[in-house]
């Protein structure tokens, strides 16, 4: 049997302000492109399908054309919640969905949801396992005066029960959205509050392959997320994985990388040396080198329209070296100011400045008065 396995994909997130939903479109498309070529037997989809418990509505319209397309191909999904979706918004439907082998698992429920696909060599169960806090397990499963339970302990309890209902010589698969000890994680996964929030891989050993959400990067049992949603993400290759499980159970995994349609990228340099670069239209965070403060930024515009954030690395050099000892309460406001001026931009005020400046505080006086 041939799975697409994908994560993450975090529907309505902003990136230092700008909008990703048309990005999120394209690659989309673009995992539908390797739907299509590899023709699987069935989707995987591992939580954070929004970036948060209310998403935008048009983050929702997405979402619900991209269900469609899914189920127009007959393809069966298999869907579990993240840390980033609401359970209760994402289970809307869900009992209605299942007739068109739409399958969210969204909530713990009493038994775990299980799903049995066939292929020629007989059947695979999919264990279905939403993200949860600790606290969830403990209520719905022990009494009040029970230990406090660390994730790993609330997710082995479940894993259990769900793995006990399939029998020994089955082929088995779990979704799940949990932080595997070892792991590597980037600045955009939205830490899981708390120490324990650790899992061992070792609670999954008796299923065939696990198919897990959580880390952005693509890693083992992690197929990442289809885009970079931080800037510490820049060096990541994005992909979905295909895994094939043969007749006994033997997994084989294969990346197949995912471009989008603007890249996230880091540029570093100085002001003057970027804004001669040849403009590319990606996602950009300027590192300015800079021993002064720059502050004509939107000038880099030209050579990087799409910048997102412009960070100064040795701006503050000078001020180190310099005494900052030109400050006094005796100056006037003027001669403050002109002393700041020179410390920041590294020489002193023209007559023209120092004419605009004068103006301003007549202005600010009369304002005053
Ligand atoms: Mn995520």
């Amino acid at each position: 049997m041939k799975l697409l396995h994908t994560a993450d994909w975090h529907l309505g997130k902003t990136l230092k302000g700008q909008n990703l939903l048309d990005d999120q479109k394209y690659i989309l498309d673009e995992i539908f492109e390797v739907i299509d070529d590899q023709k699987p037997d069935a989707i995987l989809i591992c939580g954070d399908i929004y970036d948060r418990g209310v998403p935008p509505i048009d983050a929702v319209d997405l979402f619900n054309e991209t269900l469609t397309k899914l189920a127009e191909r007959n393809l069966p999904t298999l869907i579990i919640a993240g840390n980033h979706d609401s359970a209760t918004r994402l289970n809307f439907g869900s009992e209605l969905f299942a007739r068109q082998n739409i399958f969210i698992a969204a909530k713990i429920t009493d038994t775990p949801a299980q799903i049995v696909l066939n292929d020629k060599f007989g059947e695979i169960y999919f264990s279905m396992i939403p993200f949860f806090e600790p606290g969830e397990i403990k209520s719905k499963f022990f009494s009040e005066d029970a230990e406090r339970l660390t994730y790993n302990d609330a997710n082995k309890f479940y894993v259990d029960l769900a793995r006990q209902k399939i029998s020994a010589n089955k082929r088995s698969v779990a979704l799940a959205h949990v932080f595997l000890t070892g792991g590597v994680e980037s600045d955009s996964e939205r830490k899981i509050v708390g120490t324990l929030s650790n899992v061992n891989a070792n609670i999954f050993s008796r299923y065939n392959y696990i198919a897990l959400g959580h880390l952005h990067k693509p890693q083992k049992f992690y197929s990442g997320s289809p885009l970079k949603y931080s800037f510490d993400e820049a060096n990541h290759k994005k992909s979905v994985t295909i895994v094939d499980i043969d007749g006994v159970g033997n997994v084989k995994t294969e990346k197949f990388e995912l471009t989008p349609r603007r890249d996230v990228k880091v540029v570093t340099g100085t002001f003057n040396e970027l804004i001669k670069r040849k403009p590319i239209q990606d996602y950009v965070q300027i590192i300015l080198t800079d021993d002064v403060y720059i502050y004509e930024t939107e000038k880099l515009r030209d050579a990087f329209p799409n910048f997102l954030e412009v960070k100064r690395e040795n701006h503050l050099k000078s001020y180190d070296d310099a005494s900052p000892s030109s400050f006094s309460k005796e100056d006037s406001i003027s001669e403050q100011f002109a002393n700041f001026f020179k410390d920041v931009m590294q020489e002193p005020m023209t007559n023209d400045e120092q004419a605009a400046l004068e103006e301003i505080l007549r202005e600010v006086e009369r304002e005053e008065r």
